[in-house]
């Protein structure tokens, strides 16, 4: 059985960038029906629950059709929400140091260069989807609750969720102020992390 993770944090620690109200919704609502619809789908696959969620999620094709679909939207929001929680930070924001700050830095001119980008894809996403930086620190999008694991590419190394759940109740629309003030949360060590070590 999965099950929602902590956040590590309390629901307030994000001040006024992300509310107590999103937080509580998100993670107590948004993630926990990911999990339960999760559990509900691999009561008709036992076989499985004995597989990590990676493994199903990087090979969706392999599954039977009558839970690929569940798999693909609930254990993706179980993945992804799971990974978003820790991508944030009470003392997060700033810039990135040692290793990626440099490796950004080459790729993207700067670190405002490669915010600029990333803000500039998380905007273009239509519709519910995500944004990602990846290991070799190209920026991609997918729909829904996708992961690019499930495209064969390694998992990200930071991610931001820009469905409208995730920002509606401050930010209404403005999809582009929660982008904007969510850059103040990042958890940057995290991400370097997951840069240094590699992710599958
Ligand atoms: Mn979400």
């Amino acid at each position: 059985m999965y099950t929602v993770p902590d956040l590590g944090y309390d629901y307030d620690a994000l001040g006024n960038y992300i509310s107590k109200d999103i937080m509580i919704l998100h993670h107590d609502k948004h993630h926990q029906a990911y999990v339960d619809k999760l559990n509900k789908a691999l009561d008709d696959a036992p076989a499985l629950k004995e597989r990590p969620l990676e493994s199903l999620l990087g090979d969706l094709d392999s599954l039977p059709e009558q839970v690929r679909t569940a798999v693909r939207n609930n254990g993706g929001g179980h993945y992804n929400h799971s990974l978003f929680w820790q991508w944030m930070s009470p003392a997060g924001g700033g810039e990135p140091s040692k290793e990626l700050a440099d490796a950004i830095a080459a790729k993207y001119g700067s670190f405002q260069g490669f915010v600029d980008e990333f803000s500039a894809k998380a905007l273009g996403v239509f519709g519910s989807g995500w944004v990602w930086l990846q290991p070799n620190l190209e920026i991609i999008t997918t729909a829904n609750q996708d992961n690019p694991i499930s495209s064969g590419l390694a998992a990200p190394i930071l991610g931001l969720d820009v469905w409208e759940h995730a920002y509606y109740l401050d930010y209404k629309n403005k999809r582009d102020d929660y982008v904007q003030a969510w850059w103040n949360v990042v958890d940057w060590d995290v991400a370097q992390a997951r840069f240094n070590g590699g992710t599958k």
